[in-house]
């Protein structure tokens, strides 16, 4: 009866929460925007967590930087891809369709090579509630450490907590 309950409440829990989650806008760089020799942008992408439907806004001034979405290869190498496939506006959203590893760099000039580049790990917009809330997940990115801990799983385990005295 009371495992019953559990799996209703655990239902519930995971039919509201990936929309609690969903949308959220990452300013890179926070108020310093895309630039170069300013932001340690790794430093600010790894204190950040990434899910599918958060978005990257990139701010900056049209011309001065552009924001390229490259892989694993040409981060390293800083290979800027074709114009076609750049992105410009200065005020340019990158929706997270996917999981997975991204990586992007700024197109112009050395600015790859002076810093202006970060990767990411994009996780599952749905979270199974009954995962541990310190147990770093089976994927286990690279950029995951003790500091980042979602209020997203802070938030399951209250409701679970909450739901479980009431029916205590
Ligand atoms: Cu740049």
């Amino acid at each position: 009866m009371a495992s019953r309950q559990m799996y209703l409440i655990i239902a519930v829990i995971s039919a509201v929460l990936p929309a609690v989650t969903l949308a959220k806008d990452l300013i890179v760089g926070g108020d310093k925007g895309w630039t170069v020799g300013v932001v340690d942008y790794q430093a600010w992408a790894d204190g950040h967590d990434f899910w599918v439907g958060d978005k990257l806004v990139f701010n900056y001034p049209p011309g001065k930087h552009t924001v390229c979405k490259v892989d694993g290869v040409a981060f390293k190498s800083c290979t800027v891809p074709p114009a076609n496939m750049t992105l410009t506006t200065g005020n340019d959203i990158v929706t997270l369709a996917t999981t997975g590893k991204k990586w992007y760099i700024c197109g112009v000039g050395q600015h790859c090579a002076n810093g202006q580049k970060f990767s990411i790990t994009v996780q599952p917009a749905v979270l199974a509630p009954a995962s541990p809330p310190m147990g770093g997940g089976p994927e286990g990115p690279s950029t995951s450490n003790g500091i980042v801990t979602s209020g997203f799983q802070v938030l399951t385990v209250s409701i679970i907590a909450m739901a479980m005295m009431v029916l205590a």
